[in-house]
């Protein structure tokens, strides 16, 4: 189980807000928060929704409300099992439905909130 600096998601999040980046700095760390992206130990279903809300709109480098395959940061099948309608594309509908199907999924005790356990139980399902 890795527990999660807090410092470590602080910068992360002003990394989101920083100015004076150049594009490809921005992509380049856009890239790298969505391969290494952990979330916060405990988190509730609304918090949940506007991190992957958050999560849609840094991968959506061209701001079309849709993540192609060529803004995902590497071929995930978990990813592109998300794309219901098959257009090669991710909505944000589809995206929105298929992270929060995944937190119901997860959230093994339906408390509505993932605890670090019931995430890690999703690790050993990939395995
Ligand atoms: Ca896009
Ligand atoms: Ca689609």
């Amino acid at each position: 189980m890795r527990s999660i600096p807090a410092a470590l998601l602080l910068s992360a999040c002003a990394a989101l807000t920083a100015c004076g980046n150049t594009a490809k700095q921005e992509q380049a760390e856009a890239d790298k928060r969505a391969a290494g992206f952990v979330p916060p130990s405990v988190m509730s279903r609304l918090d949940y929704g506007s991190m992957v809300e958050r999560r849609f709109h840094a991968l959506d480098r061209d701001g079309d409300n849709m993540v192609s395959a060529d803004e995902l940061p590497r071929q995930d099948s978990r990813l592109t099992a998300l794309d219901k309608d098959k257009d090669g594309r991710i909505s944000s509908e589809e995206w929105g439905q298929g992270m929060i199907g995944r937190f119901d999924r997860l959230d093994a005790n339906r408390d509505g909130s993932l605890t670090t356990d019931e995430r890690a139980a999703e690790g050993r399902m990939k395995r």
